[in-house]
Formats: structure tokens, sequence, C-alpha cells
């Protein structure tokens, strides 16, 4: 069972001030009356085939306030793991805390009694046990692992893992770094998930205000302006829920250190510098860049893609990009605010230590698009379907007109034919499906909205990313060296929705959460097609694992191999899976929030 911090807390403050009775207590192990205080901001690297990886809680001050944080060898973020592809690696993972624990390896490819998620892969590792990982490491580059056990991840358990290729790998550069972003919060995050509960809009302070309805009066009209707030209160929903958690509660984190520490990475004029920037935060999306530097992407979750130049990049909790940069002046500055505008990560990359460079201004927050709340509802979609179902309130059709910028997608007309797609090709499952299929499930009080003319194009940057004079990296962009692991055309189709209700804070697949689910059947040896619709208007990063999820456009012409896939909110996405790994998985929004609150599958490979 878990025992709440606060009264570990209070615990914790009686042992500082001396009270030997604190002893006695059932609650308090020998750590507490002798606390550690957590290494922040240097991960040791560990490499080699065998490593010992203690679990334990630690002290952290972020804010000036002591907090415990959820600790792997005492350090934050936890110690770079370094192994070379082809190697057989032994990790025993020791308890030490109070209630059960486990490690995912994050997006690597292994037997799935081995990928640590409790009461799906193994039972998970007890209080004073020792798990013992044994596998055999399939693939290179850059990836992660963190606890799969209560909100352990959130509280700063997790760490690097590096796997250096058994063949020499077409990036070259003479020194790396690996950057890992993350979200820290002082409070307790079972209380955040309470408060969200509450109110899903808790964390946002970004609301409108009487200020934006003058501004907006100004460029609209005051009839305008009056439709624009009329939309957003039918739909009992704020324009700038763009991230559930913020930084009213969140720190931002580069490499476990919080922003005012400014975590330094060195390199020598000339150098070409490989950063690995690894999103291990718990509900953050993060836009990175480093103004002054072009940023050369040439991974994307670990596997090689052709180098693709960008100033900008957008990624969710779970994923990761490496990217190349030649720095040239003496420092940088390592930015990355965080989607809704709240806050931001900073780092530097300095020629010494103790120099630093200015920090930019964050963006303004921008509100929700057209094409953020009904896909690619467009003049021509009006007949018959409204593009968005707000649990069977009607809209008014004048309040499609007041967004700017709706972006028409005439490839969605598709999806008012039911016959498109069938006709023209001879195989049914060249092409992803258009038609959408929303499940009965999708009527229940689990889910607030629908969305029936999703949006299919992966060359959006998304709210806030639009046209800000930046070249932003898309899926698009992204074409991952060798092609696809498995030629073939998919068999089948599976089409799941990412579903939520804002108000009551749960989040599900196609209406059902967690707890009330079946789990997803997958074939062993087939090649499936997976669609992910997202009928909601945040963006959740979906990852599968144990298997590959081989992203592929609207065409489906084959994109990107990745783990973990952000679907924007009334996005319409589709990935190829071959199920060549028997027994059980799992595959979740990679929001801790939101697969803890219910959207996460089991999914059976047999
Ligand atoms: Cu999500």
């Amino acid at each position: 069972m878990m025992h709440t911090q606060i009264s570990r807390r209070h615990l914790l403050r009686s042992a500082m001030a001396g009270t030997a009775a604190v002893g006695l207590s059932p609650w308090v192990n020998s750590a507490w009356a002798n606390p550690k205080i957590t290494q922040l901001g240097h991960a040791p690297t560990l490499s080699g085939t065998e490593i010992d990886l203690v679990v334990d809680e630690t002290l952290v001050n972020m804010s000036g306030k002591d907090r415990m944080a959820v600790t792997i060898n005492g350090s934050l973020p936890a110690p770079t793991l370094r192994f070379r592809e082809g190697d057989t690696v032994t990790i025993r993972v020791t308890n030490r805390l109070q209630q059960d624990t486990s490690i995912h390896w994050h997006g690597i490819i292994l037997p799935f009694n081995m990928d640590g998620v409790p009461g799906v892969s193994f039972p998970g590792i007890k209080p004073g046990k020792t798990f013992t990982y044994e596998f055999t490491l399939e693939q290179s580059g850059t990836y992660w692992y963190h606890s799969h056990s209560g909100m352990q991840e959130q509280q700063g358990m997790y760490g690097a893992m590096i796997v250096e290729p058994a063949m020499p790998e077409p990036i070259e550069f003479d020194r790396e770094h690996v950057i890992m972003l993350s979200d820290w919060t002082d409070e307790n995050p079972h209380r955040i998930v309470e408060k969200l509960k509450i109110k899903g809009h808790y964390y946002n302070r970004n609301e409108p205000t009487v200020f934006d309805f003058f501004k907006d009066v100004k460029e609209l009209g005051f009839g305008g302006a009056m439709q624009k707030r009329e939309m957003w209160n039918q739909m009992r929903m704020s324009p700038t829920d763009l991230a559930d958690i913020s930084g009213y509660t969140y720190q931002y984190l580069t490499n476990g250190t919080p922003q005012k520490a400014n975590w330094t990475g060195l390199f020598k004029a000339g150098e070409t510098v490989r950063l690995r920037y690894i999103n291990s935060a718990a509900a953050s999306f993060f836009d990175v860049r480093i103004p002054g530097l072009k940023m050369t992407v040439v991974q994307a979750d670990g596997q090689n893609v052709e180098p693709v130049e960008v100033d900008e990049f957008r990624f969710g909790p779970g994923e990761t990009y490496d990217v190349l940069v030649t720095p040239v002046k003496e420092a940088y500055t390592l930015f990355a605010q965080s989607i809704d505008r709240s806050g931001f990560a900073r780092g530097t990359l300095a020629t010494q230590m103790g120099m630093s460079a200015d920090v930019p201004e964050m963006d303004p927050v921008q509100w929700l698009e057209t094409q953020d709340m009904m896909g690619a509802m467009n003049h021509g979609a009006h007949g018959g379907h409204a593009g968005h179902d707000m649990g069977g309130d009607t809209m008014d059709h004048s309040a499609h007109e007041m967004a700017a910028n709706t972006q028409t997608d005439h490839s969605a007309h598709g999806a008012h034919d039911a016959h498109a797609g069938h006709t023209m090709a001879e195989n049914p499952l060249a092409k992803p499906s258009q038609q959408v299929r929303h499940s009965k499930h999708e009527y229940g009080a689990s889910v607030d909205m629908r969305v029936d003319t999703p949006r299919t194009n992966l060359d959006d940057p998304g709210i806030g990313l639009r046209n800000n004079g930046r070249r932003v990296l898309t899926y698009a962009d992204l074409r991952t060296l060798g092609g696809p692991l498995d030629p073939r055309k998919p068999e089948r189709e599976i089409e799941l929705h990412l579903t939520g209700n804002m108000h009551r804070y749960v989040w599900s697949i196609d209406g059902v959460e967690y707890g009330k689910s079946e789990p997803i059947p997958f074939q062993f040896g087939e090649r499936i097609r997976v669609i992910l619709h997202n009928d909601t208007m945040m963006t959740h990063p979906m990852h599968l694992h144990g298997m590959w999820s081989e992203l592929e456009s609207p065409d489906g012409e084959f994109l990107v191999r990745k783990h973990t896939i952000s679907v924007q909110p009334a996005q319409r996405v589709s990935f190829l899976v071959t199920a060549d790994a028997l027994g059980r998985w799992v595959w979740h929004c990679h929001i801790m929030y939101h697969m803890d609150t219910g959207m996460f599958r089991e999914v059976v490979v047999s």
C-alpha cells in the first residue's frame, strides 16, 4: 500500500529534529532516519552487461522546499545505461521503497515478461525484493527507461538508455549529450489527479479574460467576439486546454535541473555535437529550439532517419529525437517551452561552465483553432455532418466560421463517401480507410465529444507552432532509413478512437476505460494496420509496447518507425505493426494522468 507523501514528510521533519522515537514508527525505514540527498543533473553512466539498480526515496529541493523523489541509485535522472547492440544484458533492480515498483525499457524490443508492466508482464517488484531483467539488445539508438508503477515516473524515476550500434552508423559527431526533459511537481501526484477530477481546467491559468474579450471585439467585432465565447461555453471547455497540468504546479527540468540552476553541456568550437533529446515528462509536450542554431534531426525514437534540418520540434512524453548541431559561438540556450506556454525548461550549451546566452521570451498562448476541434471541417462538409459532435448538443453552425486559419483538407472529402477507397484500389487495405466508425461505447458518459470529419494530414506542426516563422519539424518530414521492417501490406485493419470526458477527467479508448476493457487481440505473425482517431482536443502520445509502430501517410506510404506516436486533436493517423512478439503487451497514452485514468489497453499476441 502507498502512504501519502505528506505523512512521510511530517515524519521526516520529526526525524530531522532529532526525535529518536520516530524510529519506532512502522512506516519509517532506515533510509528515513538518515535521508539521502538526490544527485541532480549529473546522471552517472553505467555500462557493460551486468548492472545493479536500486530504487529508493531520496530528498530533493527544486523550489526551496524539501520533497521526496523516487530515484534510481540516488540520481535524478537515473543513471544513463550504455549498452551495445547484440549484447545480452542482466539488470538487477532492487526495491527499497515501501510500495511496489517496476522498470519498463521504453522502446526496447524484448520478451514480454521482461517488459516491466505490473499486472501484465510480471507481478511487479515488492518492497525489499530484487527482480532480474535479462534480454538481448536487437537494436541501437537513443531510448530510456522508467517506472511503470503508480506515479513514480512523475516523482523522478526515469533515465536514458543508449544502445551503441554493432555496425558503424551513418551519423558522424564529435561529442554527445543526453538532454532529458521532464516535469517536476512539489505536489503529491495523486492529489493532482483528485483536483483534475474535480475541475479539469484546474491547472489552466491561461483562461480567457475580459482583456481578451476586448481584443477580440477589436478584431472580430462585438458579434464575432460574442460568438467565439458562446461556442466555448456550449462546449463547456476552454480554448486554452492544451495541457492538463501546467507551470502553475510544474517546474520543467533539463537533465533533472531546474531553470535557475542552468544545466550546461560543454563543446569545443567547430565540433559537431549530437544531442539525444528524450521527453521523460509525465504530462508535458515540449517545443524545443536552440536560438542561433539549426538542428539536423537524425534519429526519431532511436531509429535513423533521413537528415532533416529544422529550427524547432515538438515532442510528447515518451518520444525522442537525436539532433546534430555545430555551435560556433561561446554559448547557446537549450530552450524547451511547454505546449501551453506556462513555463519552460532551460539549459545551456557552452564552451565553458558558467556561461550563458539570452533566454527567449515564451511564445504567446494560442487558442485552439478550428482544425483542432473539428478536424477537416470545411464548408463542403456542412451538409449532414456537424464536424464535431458534443455529447448530443448541437452546435451553432455560425461558430464554425469564426476561427481564423481554417485549414481545408480536401482529402477528407472522401470521408463522406462510404465507398471511397474501396472502389479505386485493387487491395482495399492499400490505403488506410477514411470511413469513421465510432464504437457504440462512444455514446456513453465517458465521452464528451466526437470528431466526424478528422484531418489526416501529417504536416501540421500543431497549435502554437503554425506559421511562427520558424522551420518546425512535422511527422511528414520523417523517413526512417531502410524503409519498413516488414514490406508486407496489412492483412487487417483495426480502428481505435482516443476518447475522453474532460469534465469527469476520464480518458479512454473507444469510450471504454482500461478497467472495463477487454484486451485487443493480435494474431502472431500478422501485419496489421492500426488507425488512431482522436476524438478529443488534446494531443495523445500513444505508446505500443513490444512491437514497432510504422507510421504511414494518408496514402499508405511508409514514413517513420516509432514507439510513440503523438496524435493531434481531431486527427486520424495510421501505422502498421508486425505482430511478431508473442505475449501480453500494453498500449497506452504516455501522459501519465491519461494512462492512469483509463487511456490504456492490453494487447495480446497469440
Ligand atoms: Cu493522452
